[in-house]
């Protein structure tokens, strides 16, 4: 595995768990899901998306970028909720705050393939990524699309970072467990990744 790659399993407690939700629930008023599209091709992704944070990471057929702004309500995105805030103090050891957090939703048979994360200008600072809800087979791999994977189940309360050389490695999301926690209400998971983007 790649230097500065963490897996934090049970980080959050059940707790702190359905406290989460509920913050993120308040921080959602006014800030729905959208439905991220393809650049060229335009195909729906089959996750939903919404962001908080000065930036929010969008993407439509025009490509991938981070926006000011909701790209269909056009309002700032909310304020990234105190305890996220928190858990990048306690993990990033960066001196700067995060800019975005993405708010990703699966439900069962959504997925993300592999890709980097490298739309963001400050690399030296890591991706911090909570799940809650459902548990996701997560893929990491190289710095190549081609090299070895290893897969880590991620469950609910689980965190993982990707700093140092592991900042720029292949990852996604293969296979979503359908109804495998009682966190939320409706089901799914929700994925939340903490993110510098400017230096
Ligand atoms: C997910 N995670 O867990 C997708 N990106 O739903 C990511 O794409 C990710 O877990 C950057 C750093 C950590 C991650
Ligand atoms: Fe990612």
């Amino acid at each position: 595995m790649l230097d500065g790659f963490q897996y934090l399993p049970e980080y959050l407690n059940r707790q702190a768990q359905e406290e989460l939700v509920d913050d993120i629930r308040n921080h959602m008023k006014n800030n729905p899901f959208f439905t991220p599209r393809m650049p060229r091709s335009n195909n729906p992704f089959s996750v939903k998306m919404t962001n908080f944070g000065e930036l929010g990471w969008v993407s439509d057929g025009t490509g991938y970028r981070y926006e000011k702004t909701h790209p269909t309500t056009k309002k700032t995105w909310p304020s990234i909720p105190r305890p996220l805030m928190s858990i990048w103090e306690d993990i990033s050891q960066y001196k700067n705050p995060p800019h975005a957090c993405l708010v990703n939703y699966y439900n069962s048979g959504a997925k993300m393939g592999l890709h980097v994360d490298n739309d963001e200008e400050d690399l030296a600072a890591p991706v911090v990524s909570i799940s809650l809800g459902d548990t996701a087979r997560f893929r990491i791999g190289g710095l190549n699309r081609k090299d070895p994977t290893q897969s880590f189940k991620l469950h609910s309360g689980d965190v993982v970072v990707l700093g140092g050389q592991s900042r720029l490695a292949y990852h996604g999301i293969d296979h979503i467990y359908g109804g495998s926690s009682t966190l939320l209400k409706k089901g799914g998971r929700l994925n939340l990744t903490l993110r510098r983007v400017n230096v």
